[in-house]
């Protein structure tokens, strides 16, 4: 098992559109581990391969009270839309900011689990939230693309700002030779 790094808003790479796994094989089920203890280490209620800088359509969920429902659906897709709901999102690639963002109130969900076998099912509430944007990770989409341009700029600006002082700490902490 492994954490892996969390890339944050604006790395060029959250803008990959991912590509489909062909094969679900140890690797695959390796990946799933290590996305799963990053997910509960950060903590967080999802997390997309597109933001550990992985070029897969993998993602995990787990929506449940305490943390012991771990999902993991390779080549996620979306076959119907059912009503709309605005709740108010976050994400590990944009941390500290939370905003209301309206999405499909139901889904229809077609995957491999990480057998490699085809599932299908409904999601509404919170795992119907996480679902799509997860999804959306895989399309290279974060939430704050759904907010006003000017929203987003002050955002952008403000995790620039915090990732050039983390970058000036650990320089001063840890000089490079
Ligand atoms: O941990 C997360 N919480 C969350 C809350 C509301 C809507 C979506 C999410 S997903 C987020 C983790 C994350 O960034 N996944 O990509
Ligand atoms: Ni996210």
């Amino acid at each position: 098992m492994a954490l892996l790094t969390i890339l944050h808003y604006p790395d060029p790479r959250l803008r990959i559109h991912a590509r489909p796994i062909t094969a679900v094989g140890v690797e695959t089920r390796r990946l799933i581990a290590d996305l799963l203890e990053t997910m509960y280490a950060a903590p967080g209620i999802g997390l997309a391969a597109t933001q550990v800088g992985l070029d897969q359509r993998l993602i995990v969920v787990d929506v449940s009270e305490n943390n012991d429902a771990p999902c993991a659906f390779i080549n996620p897709e979306i076959l119907a839309r059912d009503g709309k709901e605005k709740s108010q999102e976050g994400c590990l690639s944009v941390p500290g900011v939370f905003e209301e963002v309206e999405r499909a109130e139901r889904i229809r969900v077609r995957a491999l689990d990480r057998d490699g076998k085809r599932v299908e099912f409904d999601a509404d509430g919170l795992l119907a939230v996480c679902i799509q944007h997860e999804i959306d990770h895989l399309d290279g989409k974060l939430f704050v693309d759904y907010l006003s341009e000017l929203k987003r700029l002050r955002i952008r600006k403000k995790l620039e700002k915090e990732q050039r002082e983390t970058h000036e700490r650990s320089a001063t902490a840890a000089p490079a030779i």
